[in-house]
């Protein structure tokens, strides 16, 4: 059997910079179970390739069987992809998987030519799915799937979490994907850097937010994250690894122990990873530890300065915990990473100001202030759905496209006209306050103290700071 591994392209406007973990750990896990199946891992993203190449490679590949999956803003090419694929190979079953297809499974059904849906997490589903395609038994024993038959959606059983993520995954195939391009982004860190993912679930349920993973979160072990990092230095010549985790920071004793691997076999190591202003005011000695373990950026979901928004989205987070936070990541010389949202439900003139007081008052730029976006699956798109904003699903996922990008005004308060100015006077006012404190060499010195001698291995200039203080992250300080 031939396998196709499709990950399309996301965020065409700026370099690949994300490994698609989901993807390349399929890859890893078919290949080491079913040594036979020749894999073509067609990577979009990465290589940038343009349509004509992508139809070029498809044309030339011999395949009976695609993966392909991604994030939802991903939804249109799926569904053009495997439009090309049909023509091409009207035999091949066409497998999709990740957000894109398991937030809206019926509406991609019924738009594309995929024939199967991976309702979860893929390394049990994606393996039943390969082993029932080649010996050509029924689909319908495979728990999991969602697909259509007579024009009806079949929905298999639910399949459970896989309990140990080191033994039951693995680690993404790197070798079959542009390393040179993926650890060269310059973006997150500095010298040769790559994104990982350590866990899955998260025990929070902020109403923005899409969580398909449950409220558990499970670990890979600290000796699992030890081979991984070794493995990526070693091989990859890795001198930065940005944790996008949902929330690394939540698990104390496994963030420690991994400070003291850290230290003890990678002091070479800079790092950044999410956190939570909850976990962080109550082990300031832990944020200590991190900044003398190679930490370079703690960022943070602040969303709001709005006591009654923060409440309406669950996010368990007070305003003097956002305060209390920005002093602690001051402290100790990180940059004040915080995203926040415009446009929840019930947002009015009152909280946007709200917000923008805190931003004032806490010296802190609102460079990432983002629209609420109604993703699938979240609480916001059953409300959007239920207040008539979204009356078509399939076209709405069509529209979608980064949270930098108004889509749906989910408010009672603003028009769409005002909300989008309102939004881009709250990101100057605030940047204009901002750099009333600091200059971009004052900026630059704290970027230096942070990095140390990562520094002078890169080629960091004047452009490279423009781009991190446009995007927030590191270069707000
Ligand atoms: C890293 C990341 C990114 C990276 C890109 C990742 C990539 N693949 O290239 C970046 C930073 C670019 C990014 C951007 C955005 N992201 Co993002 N991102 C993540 C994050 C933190 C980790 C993704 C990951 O690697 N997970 C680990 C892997 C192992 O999981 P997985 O990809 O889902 O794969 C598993 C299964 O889904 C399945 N599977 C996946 N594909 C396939 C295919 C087949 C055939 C099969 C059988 C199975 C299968 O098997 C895998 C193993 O179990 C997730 C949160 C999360 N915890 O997942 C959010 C998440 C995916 N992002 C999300 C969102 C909303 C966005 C943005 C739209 C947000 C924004 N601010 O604009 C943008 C998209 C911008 C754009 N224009 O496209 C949402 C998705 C919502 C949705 N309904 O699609 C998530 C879930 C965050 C959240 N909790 O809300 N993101
Ligand atoms: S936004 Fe962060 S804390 Fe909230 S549910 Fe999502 S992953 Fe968890």
């Amino acid at each position: 059997m031939n396998l196709l591994i499709i990950n399309p392209i996301i965020r065409p406007n700026e370099k690949p910079m994300c490994i698609p973990h989901g993807l390349a750990i399929l890859a890893n896990i078919v290949r080491k179970r079913f040594p036979d199946i020749n894999i073509t891992f067609l990577d979009i993203n990465g290589y940038r390739y343009t349509e004509q190449q992508v139809k070029q490679i498809i044309r030339t590949t011999d395949f009976d069987v695609v993966f392909i999956g991604g994030l939802i803003p991903v939804y249109k090419q799926v569904i053009d992809l495997s439009e090309y694929i049909k023509q091409v190979n009207p035999n091949a079953t066409i497998v999709a998987g990740g957000s894109v297809a398991m937030s809206v499974p019926e509406e991609l059904l019924r738009h594309s030519k995929v024939d199967i849906i991976c309702m979860g997490e893929g390394e049990v589903t994606g393996l039943e799915i390969i082993k029932t395609l080649n010996n050509g038994s029924k689909i319908s024993d495979i728990d999991g799937i969602t697909y259509l038959k007579n024009n009806k959606f079949i929905k298999t059983p639910t399949r459970q979490f896989i309990k140990d993520l080191d033994t039951e995954s693995a680690l993404p195939a790197y070798d079959l994907l542009p390393m040179d391009i993926y650890t060269n982004i310059n973006v997150l860190g500095m010298g040769k850097e790559i994104d990982f993912v350590t866990a899955r679930g998260c025990p929070y349920n902020c109403s923005f937010c899409y969580q398909p993973w449950g409220h558990k979160q499970r670990l890979h072990s600290i000796e699992f994250m030890k081979r991984a990092i070794r493995h990526l230095v070693y091989e990859y010549d890795i001198d930065f690894i940005a944790f996008m985790d949902d929330e690394f920071m939540a698990n104390i004793k496994r963030l420690n122990e991994f400070l003291d691997i850290r230290n003890k076999y990678f002091p070479d190591l800079y790092w950044s990873g999410t956190g939570r202003t909850n976990i962080t005011v109550k082990h300031e000695d832990l944020i200590k530890k991190c900044r003398n373990s190679g930490c370079v950026d703690i960022s943070y979901g602040f969303e709001s300065g709005s006591p009654k928004m923060l409440k309406s989205m669950h996010k368990a987070q007070t305003i003097e915990m956002m305060e209390k936070t920005i002093q602690i990541t001051r402290k100790y010389g990180l940059p004040t990473a915080t995203s926040f949202i415009i446009g929840m439900p019930g947002e009015t003139k009152e909280t946007c100001k709200e917000t923008l007081d805190f931003a004032l008052r806490n010296n802190i730029s609102l460079a990432s202030l983002m629209f609420a976006t109604p993703y699938p699956g979240t609480e916001i798109f059953d409300f959007a759905v239920k207040t008539g904003r979204i009356t078509d699903v399939h076209k709405f996922a069509l529209s979608l496209k980064d949270a930098r990008d108004f889509v749906v005004n989910l408010t009672d308060d603003f028009t769409d006209e005002e909300l989008i100015t309102k939004r881009q006077e709250m990101i100057d006012l605030s940047n204009e306050n901002y750099y009333k404190f600091i200059t971009r060499d004052q900026i630059k010195e704290k970027i230096k103290d942070l990095f140390g001698p990562l520094m002078d291995k890169t080629n960091f200039d004047d452009k490279d700071l423009e781009n991190r203080m446009k995007y927030g992250g590191i270069g707000m300080f």
